[in-house]
């Protein structure tokens, strides 16, 4: 090799598809195996960011197809792009949430996310790529629309012609100028962990004779991560995380951590012989689904939670400053702010847009209906981190999870909530369906007994910068606070999945009980009737209930 080897410039033409979603570009594994596809988004990035030279970039992906052949690619683009050093994962595995510890960490200039998150892997699923920001999170939309602009008109890429890295190993590699190292995945998000939580605590009770619980990595990326933590550090009895060893295809299973993805699990936290706590996480380990014996915790009451119960946990005592959720996320958080006087913020769909809060100290937590929970601690959302702040829950009350839910319930009220999806629906129909829900005349309309007082597609101005963005999602809001909101997911990758999100509050503990289907009934044939799904797209019934 060469010490001071020459870029080669490739000569390429536009794809026309490039724009990224709502979590970076996702496209299904043939699309990005189309020659250059990779290369074109990846010097996109690369020629939309100012001063990347020599600075140092993080890269890792979740293991799934084409992880590591990516990860080399990205290498020798970073080299003749003129990178000082890349921090890679031992096998090109880095979580979602380990990449934004890292670039904080070591102050990196940002780093690639190589990832479809909860969609299926393998040569017939998904891949993705995401880029983040020197602040550890995802890049905020002014940047994706430059990027997407650039790989309109981009007419050449740089690489260098080197062999490949040895990936498998730890250790350094030079690309070049560029200095590659090869670092463990998990070591330095493993020590953030222990530095926010009381491991004795959790220790001691996961240590209780007695006391049961799993952790379902799912075939992705958390494996490493939680044996490392929950069994060598904590001590939680071997064969507590299943499902440990991340794969190409995760197993032939759909990494989403939620009722009907995680069945396996849930079963096990069901009946007479329910384990007392159950986890699991998605693909790059950003999304968390916790469980207890009978009871399972919606993720806009696992936020609320989290942020009542802050006093427990060594990281967060005494500093919480605001909570931010998702639009579509319940207002369980809201009541809770409210009760401890501090602001709650409500942002568009996506981590991008809790960046500037968390930057600014606005928020301490942030979280997503869609099974995503984080802090101030990283820049993303974090599956494991929400396992370790409930485990600390219940070390420090030693209650069960059911009664945690009850108590909380009690104290602030309960959201009822559910989120119907329907996936892969025609995408012309779906854009009707949305263009006639956002122009009907809903205001002042009764619906099954209640008063249409709020109907807008929602708009955001961040509250740091002034950004704007529109278009958001359409809500549907009644006299008495029951509120449903449509929007288009923009993580799909193929024809276009309708989300649903229908919730109502409930102040009666008597009443708090109800199995949320039921408790929302009404609810949801309203919004199949405005909606017109049966009409619009031949679905009776959503594809996965959450
Ligand atoms: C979905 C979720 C959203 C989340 C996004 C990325 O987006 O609804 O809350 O931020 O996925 O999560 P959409 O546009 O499909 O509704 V992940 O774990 O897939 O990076
Ligand atoms: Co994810």
């Amino acid at each position: 090799m060469s010490e001071n080897r020459v870029p080669t410039v490739v000569s390429t033409v536009p794809f026309e598809d490039q724009k990224p979603g709502t979590s970076g570009l996702r496209k299904a594994v043939p699309v990005f195996q189309q020659p250059h596809y990779l290369e074109n988004f990846v010097q996109s990035v690369f020629d939309s960011l100012p001063d990347h030279a020599g600075q140092t970039l993080v890269v890792g992906g979740d293991g799934r197809f084409l992880n590591v052949e990516a990860t080399q690619t990205i290498l020798r683009m970073a080299a003749a792009n003129g990178i000082g050093r890349v921090l890679v994962g031992r096998s090109g595995l880095l979580s979602t949430p380990a990449v934004s510890c890292l670039i904080r960490k070591y102050k990196a200039y940002g780093g690639f996310v190589l990832s479809a998150s909860h969609n299926p892997g393998g040569a017939e699923g998904d891949f993705g790529i995401k880029y983040n920001i020197g602040n550890g999170g995802p890049a905020p939309e002014s940047l994706t629309e430059t990027i997407f602009a650039a790989s309109k008109t981009i007419s050449r890429f740089l690489t260098v012609d080197a062999p490949h890295c040895d990936l498998a190993h730890l250790g350094d590699c030079r690309l070049g100028n560029t200095a590659v190292q090869v670092i463990d995945p998990v070591a330095d998000y493993a020590a953030l962990m222990e530095s926010l939580f009381d491991f004795d605590a959790i220790s001691a009770l996961l240590k209780t004779p007695g006391f049961r619980m799993r952790f379902d990595a799912m075939h992705a990326v958390t494996g490493p991560y939680a044996t490392e933590i929950l069994e060598k550090r904590l001590g939680a009895p071997a064969g507590s995380v299943v499902n440990a060893v991340p794969l190409p295809d995760f197993g032939g299973g759909h990494p989403d951590p939620n009722l009907t993805h995680a069945a396996d699990l849930v079963a096990a936290l069901r009946g007479k012989d329910a384990l007392d706590f159950g986890a699991a996480s998605d693909g790059d380990g950003d999304r968390n689904m916790i469980l207890g014996a009978n009871a399972f915790v919606t993720p806009s009451d696992s936020l609320a939670i989290i942020a009542a119960n802050s006093g427990l946990v060594p990281g967060y005592a005494g500093r919480l400053t605001g909570i931010a959720r998702s639009m579509p996320t319940s207002r369980a958080a809201d009541r809770v702010a409210a009760a401890l006087g501090v602001p709650c913020f409500e942002t568009p769909t996506g981590w991008k847009f809790f960046g500037t809060l968390l930057d600014a100290g606005k928020a301490t937590f942030c979280g997503e209906e869609s099974f995503g929970t984080g802090s101030d601690h990283v820049r993303e959302k974090d599956g494991l981190w929400a396992v370790l702040y409930w485990l600390n829950i219940l070390a420090k009350t030693r209650k069960p999870v059911g009664e945690i839910l009850a108590a909380h319930w009690r104290a602030h009220g309960r959201d009822y909530y559910t989120r119907h999806d329907y996936e892969a629906i025609d995408a012309d129909a779906a854009q009707a369906l949305m263009r006639d829900l956002r122009s009907a005349h809903l205001t002042g309309r009764n619906l099954g007994g209640r008063e249409v007082t709020l109907h807008d597609d929602f708009a955001y101005t961040d509250p740091v910068n002034g950004e704007k963005t529109a278009g958001q999602g359409i809500r549907v809001g009644f006299a008495d606070g029951a509120r449903l909101v449509f929007r288009l997911s923009g993580t799909g990758t193929s024809g276009a999945t309708l989300r649903i999100y229908i919730e109502r509050f409930e102040a009666a503990p008597e009443r708090q009980g109800l199995d949320p289907q039921t408790a929302l009934a009404d609810l949801i044939a309203a919004a199949k009737e405005i909606a017109g799904i049966e009409s619009r797209t031949g679905r009776t019934a959503p594809d996965v209930i959450t």
